[in-house]
């Protein structure tokens, strides 16, 4: 059996410190937000697993039948022996790639969440004997350091997760990433693109509610974590298409006027009848747009690929 290595490099309380500050930032700003890594507890990570299969969220499918097209151009333009995938969640699309990669020595997939990078790679280990897989517990936002293991490295970040991370954000996410890599190695980035504004609603607003259901996730979260009496039936979804900044905002619209007590920050937000707390966005991206972002933080579009649909788009930058 080949090894499996698990690291973790944020302190085990470093969750609980990071929420707190996020809620209390966030709650006592006007206008309020909460930053979107808060839905993904078990039930929210289930949550967002079963939006996957929804009929009106496409990029999960988009970004599959990209990799299940070009994983074996992306094998061959990059040569990779280490594959470092932050965020990496099941690892369940990565298996394209993974697969295609006959001379992979090292797979390190990074996340936030311990049991997800542990059933991943138990599962990995089983299938692909002989390759080594040294999971990182760490937040990719903030500075990473990677395990010694052998080059070229391919980083790659999918699911169009970049577009989570505001602008200036993105940039310092980018420029952090270009640091990780050395001439030789590559980036693979996963963006979700502008399209026409109903697609684009509708995937952030479904039939089901289950989007709805994963927005208010969040108020459980901090009910839970923080001792909050958040009422989620006090809350309603709303998704919007901000044509200006190209990207797709969720919020919660306080019903009514509402006092919510947060007992763990010793804090009382008001929230007026409509008032309205911005808990994602989720933006779209442009070829000239990205390849712009990459190359202020030092690195290269080479390749660029897309769904038939072109509905998503996988990049690989180089240095
Ligand atoms: C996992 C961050 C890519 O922004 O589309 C899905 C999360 N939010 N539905 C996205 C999400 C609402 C998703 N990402």
């Amino acid at each position: 059996m080949s090894p499996f290595l698990l690291t973790r490099t944020l302190p085990e309380d470093a969750t609980e410190a990071a929420l707190r500050a996020d809620v209390l930032r966030g709650l006592t700003r006007t206008p309020k937000t909460l930053p979107p890594k808060w839905f993904y507890d078990a039930h929210g990570s289930e949550l967002f697993e079963k939006i996957t299969e929804l009929p009106e969220y496409y990029p999960t499918r988009a970004e599959r039948e990209i990799l299940i097209h070009r994983a074996v151009d992306i094998a061959a333009a990059t040569g990779s022996r280490t594959l470092v995938e932050l965020g990496s969640g099941s690892s369940d699309k990565t298996r394209h790639l993974l697969d295609a990669m006959p001379s992979l020595h090292t797979y390190v997939p990074v996340d936030v969440s311990d049991s997800a990078l542990r059933q991943a790679g138990e599962a990995l280990i089983a299938e692909r004997p002989g390759l080594d897989v040294h999971a990182l517990i760490a937040d990719f936002t903030g500075g990473l350091a990677l395990p010694d293991t052998p080059g070229p490295r391919l980083v790659a970040f999918l699911g169009g997760t970049i577009g989570n991370l505001p602008p200036a954000e993105r940039a310092v996410f980018l420029a952090g990433v270009r640091a990780l890599l050395s001439p030789g190695d590559a980036l693979l980035l996963g963006t979700d693109l502008v399209k026409d504004e109903s697609v684009l609603v509708a995937a952030y607003d479904d039939m089901a509610g289950v989007t709805a259901e994963f927005n208010k996730n969040v108020l459980s979260v901090i009910n839970r974590e923080l001792g909050a009496d958040f009422d989620a039936d006090a809350f309603t979804h709303v998704a919007l298409w901000d044509a200006r900044q190209e990207w797709i905002e969720m919020r919660l619209r306080s019903v009514r006027a509402q006092a919510v007590k947060v007992p763990a920050l010793d804090l009382a937000v008001d929230f007026a009848a409509g008032e309205e707390l911005r808990t994602e966005i989720s933006a779209k991206f442009r070829r000239d747009g990205i390849g712009g972002e990459l190359a202020s933080a030092g690195l290269e579009l080479a390749h660029w690929w897309t769904d038939r649909g072109g509905r998503f788009a996988l990049s690989l930058s180089v240095v």
